[in-house]
């Protein structure tokens, strides 16, 4: 047996450095597979790290501000589709701790404007792939999103809805309590209730995903490229010179570069001041909640607007909840009792065969709201400084996408068509683009 062992742990060590790129720092990655688990349940062997620790070099082509989902898929896409590899990532704490670990893993694209459904179509179409791509399990889970209507007003936004999402492509339908019913066995859709449910937004491509591993596959997948990934590493500072940025200030040291992307939620406004570009941003607290775990007994994701609540189960049973974000600014990160209690009312109107479930934790994220509920992507009047901010609610679905439209226009100059409309410079023009009516709940 300790022969086998060996030979096994042998064969799981023998992946090497690789200069796959060109780059000096590239490596092949580590491929998993059904045999290797098999294996490495066998040897005992450590798996291999996913991605590696550097020194900070003292310049960079590209220097990204932000170690989440956004930072990280524009870092991948800088080398996969462009072969621009001399990137460093900077995270003032460990990748994934900000919004990318904190939010509720729900992805969609059934918004309300064409261009936000085309852009957040992408994201899905990018997430359908991602596991193959990256070689690393992000376990999407297709299995549907329902808006729920209580009033008259909600169900003619979900039919505009709808309507607007079919047109561009993206599955989308209204359907009645009865149709509900069938999908939500546990819902109640009677009308003796305060909120009767009078139909649903249906939205079959929609589901949840692994928020964790979507963050731990790009850094993986940017570390085979050579891009290195430097966590606690805080920006303190920004030179900009003749309009133009020259370099960032770390607590690592400083780095000189060109180009710098502000991929950060929470702290955007902060890094954009550090560039001298304001942005028109609040930052709030979104709280959310994970249950104790049980039998799956729920497919879709579901979110009421009304009650101002969305549920999923996840793989492991649990029931993840959040709710709107808090009415007050702040950069605070703790859960509150009134959150827990607001939401434990509002579940129990939609489910009330909930009742005795257990609320194991809740946490809070940091929303960057913007005045029409979309992003701030693209060129900025600073030379060099370029933003992925003003995520609101919607971040996490809008990683990849983000990451490959941000990675285009860095690399040919040029801002790509997806994300024309979400430009600092339309809030000057004043031509907004409204997307408050997809909140999965009122803000
Ligand atoms: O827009 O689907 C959404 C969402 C869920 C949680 C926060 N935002």
């Amino acid at each position: 047996m300790r022969a086998i062992k060996s030979v096994l742990r042998a064969a799981t060590s023998s992946i090497g450095p690789n200069d796959r790129n060109g780059s000096k720092n590239a490596h092949r990655p580590y491929r998993y597979s059904a045999f290797d688990l098999l294996r490495h349940g066998f040897s005992q062997a450590d798996w291999p790290r996913a991605w590696r620790e550097h020194d900070l070099k003292s310049t960079y082509d590209v220097v990204i501000i932000g170690g989440g989902v956004h930072g990280l898929a524009a870092a991948y896409y800088l080398a996969e589709n462009h072969g621009i590899t001399n990137v460093a990532l900077l995270d003032k704490g460990y990748i994934g701790s900000g919004g990318s670990g904190r939010n509720t893993a729900i992805i969609r694209s059934n918004y309300l404007t064409p261009e936000g459904i085309r852009f957040y179509d992408r994201s899905v179409k990018l997430y359908e792939t991602l596991s193959v791509d990256l070689n690393f399990n992000a376990m999407f889970a297709q299995r549907g999103h329902l808006t729920l209507a209580h009033n008259d007003g909600s169900l003619r936004t979900m039919r505009w809805r709808a309507e607007v999402n079919k047109l561009e492509g993206v599955d989308s339908e209204v359907i009645g309590p009865e149709g509900i019913k069938n999908l939500v066995p546990f819902i109640d859709t009677s009308e003796d209730v305060r909120y009767p449910i009078l139909g649903a937004l249906y939205h079959p491509p929609g589901g949840i995903i692994r928020h964790d591993a979507v963050v731990w596959g790009y850094a993986r997948g940017a570390d085979a490229h050579g891009i290195h990934i430097h966590q606690n590493t805080e920006v303190t500072d920004i030179d900009v010179a003749d309009g133009r940025v020259r370099g960032v200030r770390t607590n690592q040291g400083d780095i000189k570069t060109n180009t710098v992307i502000n991929c950060t939620a929470g702290w955007s406004t902060l890094i954009s001041d550090m560039a001298g570009v304001k942005m028109p941003i609040r930052t709030f607290p979104l709280q959310a909640a994970v249950t104790e775990p049980v039998r799956p007994f729920l497919d879709p994701v579901i979110v009421s607007g009304t009650l101002h609540v969305y549920v999923s189960q996840t793989d492991r049973g649990e029931l993840v909840f959040g709710a709107s974000v808090d009415p007050f600014t702040s950069y605070s990160m703790r859960g509150s009792l009134e959150f827990a209690e607001g939401l434990a009312e509002h579940v129990l109107e939609l489910m009330p065969s909930l009742a005795r479930m257990r609320l194991l934790r809740q946490w809070s994220g940091l929303c960057d709201m913007t005045p029409d509920f979309s992003p701030i992507m693209g060129v900025t009047p600073v030379g060099g400084f370029l933003v992925d901010v003003g995520w609101g609610t919607y971040g996490f679905k809008a990683g990849p996408v983000s990451g490959e439209t941000i990675a285009k226009l860095v690399a040919t100059g040029k801002t790509p068509e997806l994300i024309a409309s979400f430009g600092l410079d339309r809030f000057g023009r004043g031509d907004l683009m409204g997307e408050k009516g997809a909140a999965a709940v009122g803000h």
